[in-house]
């Protein structure tokens, strides 16, 4: 409970969170509750590697690469997670942010399947101890056609660990070790580092010897250079060059072949895997490279031991803290997510759910540094005339963009190899099934977002926080900009909190998922999940801080978003309930989350946007859930204000996004006679506020827009809901990235809708029940069915053939999957519901 007190507290701070900001970021106090969460594999950008969420501090990871020719090693060195590497699937298998999990990477081209298990130990006063366990297991002699008759085991393999020192002025240094372990030309036995950081007090990490055998080398070279022995270079090198990793291993390698090459005849060299063994150098620096030379399969544990938890950690710790791991999860997983028929009997739909989620919450990282955002304010930025995008796009092009910050932040991400960074709305979706498993985690990241905000109450929508974040995306798409927004879906996770504390506070145990009490339960001593369900006074604190923030955001919304009606008869509205999302071009609202999804043409300065408005609905919605909830002065007083814009934004919905003529609600323009004109492209935008829950089930709206989402010509396909209609003369057309594809993410809140009608009493309950669970099958099936055929998740799905297409291992809300196996199956054939289908 002290630790949850103490959480809470770093929330306080106002503003935005720079680095240095001790209240916020770094006190001691925000330090005691991230013990079980300091550590992890927060590098989700690479295949394996691990850091503390601190700033600047000790960093891990793996590289490796088939050893068997020169060519090979020179080009299929894995490092950082990338598309078309052959990878036949990767991922977490199993994980738990607060303990640990496995994950295995199936790297074909190699010929090699490597297992990495990560496991937490609590202790001590800075965060505990972890270990690593690194297997690789040589696949299959595909050369030899003999897939079947088990491992390769002449495969030869490079892998190199490394441990980096990022806080300046710190060293790790290679501990003296007997002369037995250690001669010039490697290590025979445990390799022992020591070192001490800030945030890490003193610590030691030991590269165990492990198990596998070496290649042989009958060249005279094996005189200087044993193949049996481990090397170690020990380097110092600039701390903004150390996240290039590879890069510098290429550089010591390059010096081990020229080393080579000057001694010996090119037609006489040694064989490649004794060419590229590094010299042993070891000592002292802030990269320690450690390399070894295996043919057939191998092992080896990473074991790092925090000085103040008294007590080293052995490999045994680890195999026993990896079973512990793998039991905990399973046990978790049935109680935060109880799989629903059909998917509760065949255990492949388990491993496969599993799978879906351990990736979205394995794929959690901590990310620290600059972004880069042009805060010149320009009169263009304010879109106020006509032809407004491109005189934006002229002051885009004539401004200068500044670092901004250094943030942190803790997020999960859409894609380890593709956006491995934080994507503000994606954040909502990932944090549902999240929230499901643990409560408190979900909150620390939302946390975490509301400190990126600005004075005004803007947060970016794409957080490229670094060096290494910045290397991954062209120069023009870095830059952020403060008048351009993003839907508010953090604001989900508040709401599922809410209906949370209040379950809890009436003493109903909450509806569907248990999983934080039960998880808890389960989780028993030793872990220290604080539970801020279970602790509600903890949690009506963490809300009281954080109203302040969510009420800033949606100030900063209807400031910067509001939609000009001066053009229409402003007294037909009750308030001036109406919004535009700034930043849009001729092609792209890429600030809507739905890029290229058609919109008014050409862009105008009186356009009007039905999703926009529905959001700020959802806004409304939630502050004043969250203010009744917390019954405080300051929520009282916003009340009533509150209730007002959402009378307005319900009445202005209808009255500016409704066609009665389309059947759907659609954006709003003024068109060349300066008349007010809807625009009805029939798609996701049409269902936005059924989407977000805005209509009652007796609306007669609901019937209408059921009619657009069931109809099989139009949205409905045997793979989900497309994003436009099948109808629509721009179906499919052009980038075709929201025009035709399949999307999780709103397929969820559709589904969320569906069974919310289909579960109450109203016109449209049994139609909607059945639609439920049509869709709900179709979403899993076709999901499930691409993860098997190809062993990824897939940024979006096509409408036709069902087929995961555009970004490969998309582990971001395509792992909603996991929230929809666990939603049941409504009961059609009970009662009325049977005579209305
Ligand atoms: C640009 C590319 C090598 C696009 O999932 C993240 C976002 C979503 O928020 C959004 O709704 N994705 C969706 O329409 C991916 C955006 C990636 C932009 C990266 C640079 C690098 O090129």
């Amino acid at each position: 409970a002290l630790s949850v007190s103490l959480a809470v507290a770093g929330l306080a701070g106002g503003g935005a969170a720079q680095a240095g900001d001790e209240s916020v970021l770094f006190g001691e106090a925000a330090r005691m509750n991230n013990d079980s969460l300091l550590w992890g594999p927060y590098r989700p950008n690479v295949y394996f590697g691990v850091r503390p969420r601190i700033p600047q501090s000790l960093v891990a990871g793996l590289m490796w690469g088939r050893a068997d020719t020169y060519t090979d090693l020179q080009n299929h060195v894995r490092y950082t997670c990338e598309q078309n590497e052959g990878m036949e699937g990767y991922g977490w298998d199993e994980y738990d942010t607060r303990r640990g999990g496995t994950q295995t990477i199936h790297d074909t081209f190699n010929n090699i399947d490597i297992t990495t298990s990560f496991v937490k130990v609590p202790g001590g006063a800075h965060g505990g101890s972890w270990g690593a366990r690194i297997k690789g297991m040589p696949r299959g002699n595909a050369a030899a056609g003999d897939d079947q008759d088990g491992p390769d085991t002449s495969v030869k393999t490079m892998v190199v660990f490394y441990l980096a020192q990022e806080e300046e002025g710190q060293q790790i240094s290679v501990r003296d070790v007997s002369g037995a372990d250690w001669d010039e030309q490697g290590f025979a036995g445990d390799i022992t580092f020591a070192g001490a950081s800030t945030g890490l007090g003193d610590f030691k990490v030991v590269v165990t010897q492990g198990e596998g055998a070496h290649p042989q080398s009958d060249h005279a070279y094996a005189e200087e250079r044993s193949l049996e022995k481990t090397t170690v270079q020990s380097l110092t090198a600039l701390a903004e060059h150390l996240w290039q990793a590879k890069q510098l291993l290429f550089r010591q390698i390059k010096e081990a072949v020229d080393y080579v090459i000057s001694k010996y005849d090119p037609n006489a060299a040694p064989p490649p895997w004794h060419v590229y063994q590094l010299a042993n150098q070891p000592g002292s620096g802030n990269l320690h490279l450690v390399q070894r030379m295996y043919e057939g399969p191998f092992e080896f544990d990473v074991l790092f031991s925090s000085a103040s938890a008294g007590k080293d950690l052995t490999s045994a710790d680890v195999t026993r803290e990896i079973r512990a791991a793998s039991e905990t999860f399973g046990a978790r997983f049935k109680t935060a997510f109880r799989l629903q028929a059909p998917y509760n009997v065949d255990s492949t739909y388990r491993e496969f759910a599993h799978n879906m989620f351990s990736n979205l919450i394995g794929g959690i990282g901590y990310f620290y540094g600059h972004g880069i955002a042009d805060r010149s304010y320009a009169p263009a930025y304010d879109e106020e005339d006509e032809g407004f995008w491109e005189d934006a796009a002229q002051a885009r092009a004539e401004h200068k963009e500044q670092l901004d910050g250094p943030y942190e932040l803790f997020t999960a991400i859409p894609s380890r190899p593709f956006f491995p960074r934080g994507f503000l709305w994606d954040e909502g979706f990932h944090l549902l099934p999240i929230s499901d498993w643990d409560m408190d985690l979900s909150l620390d990241i939302v946390k975490s977002w509301f400190n990126l905000m600005d004075d005004d109450g803007w947060i970016a929508r794409e957080q490229i926080l670094g060096y290494e974040a910045r290397s991954k995306v062209p120069a023009e798409f870095q830059i952020q900009y403060p008048h351009y927004a993003n839907p508010p879906t953090l604001f989900f996770i508040v709401d599922a909190f809410v209906n949370k504390l209040r379950h809890a506070a009436n003493g109903t145990g909450g509806s569907g998922n248990d999983g934080d009490t039960a998880a808890a339960a389960v989780a028993g001593a030793g872990t220290s999940s604080s539970n801020m369900v279970d602790n509600t006074e903890l949690g009506l604190e963490y809300l009281r801080q954080l109203y302040p923030k969510l009420r800033k955001q949606f100030d900063w919304f209807r400031s910067t978003q509001f939609g000009d009606i001066k053009s229409y008869e402003r007294e037909a509205f009750s308030t001036r309930e109406a919004y535009r999302w700034r930043g849009r071009t001729e092609a792209h609202v890429l600030t809507s989350g739905l890029d290229d999804y058609p919109r008014p043409q050409p862009p105008h300065p009186g356009e009007l946007h039905v999703d926009l408005m529905a959001w700020m609905g959802m806004m409304t919605r939630s502050l004043l859930n969250v203010g009744e909830l917390l019954g405080t002065d300051a929520t009282t007083e916003d009340a009533a204000e509150l209730r007002t814009i959402q009378e307005g934004i319900a009445r202005n919905l209808d009255d500016l996004h409704w066609s009665e003529a389309e059947g759907c609600y659609c954006d709003a323009t003024v068109n060349d006679y300066e008349e007010n004109e809807l625009v009805c492209h029939r798609g996701y935008i049409s269902l936005f506020p059924l989407l977000v829950g805005l209509l009652e089930p007796s609306n007669p709206k609901v019937g209408r827009l059921l009619d657009l989402l069931g109809a099989e010509d139009e949205l409905f396909s045997p793979h989900g809901l497309r994003s436009l209609s099948k109808k629509s003369p721009l179906y499919g057309t052009a980038e075709n990235y929201w025009r035709s594809p399949v999307w999780i993410n709103i397929n969820y809140l559709a589904l969320v809708q569906l069974q919310s009608l289909g579960q109450q009493e109203g016109p449209f309950q049994a139609r909607a029940a059945g639609l439920y669970n049509r869709l709900r099958r179709n979403l899993v099936d076709t999901v499930y069915a691409s993860w098997k055929e190809t062993g990824f998740a897939w940024e979006q799905y096509n409408p036709e053939t069902g087929k995961g297409q555009r970004t490969q291992h998309f582990t971001g809300w395509t792992s909603l999957v996991v929230k929809i196996m666990a939603m049941p199956e409504l009961d059609v054939k009970a009662g009325h519901v049977r005579d209305e289908l």
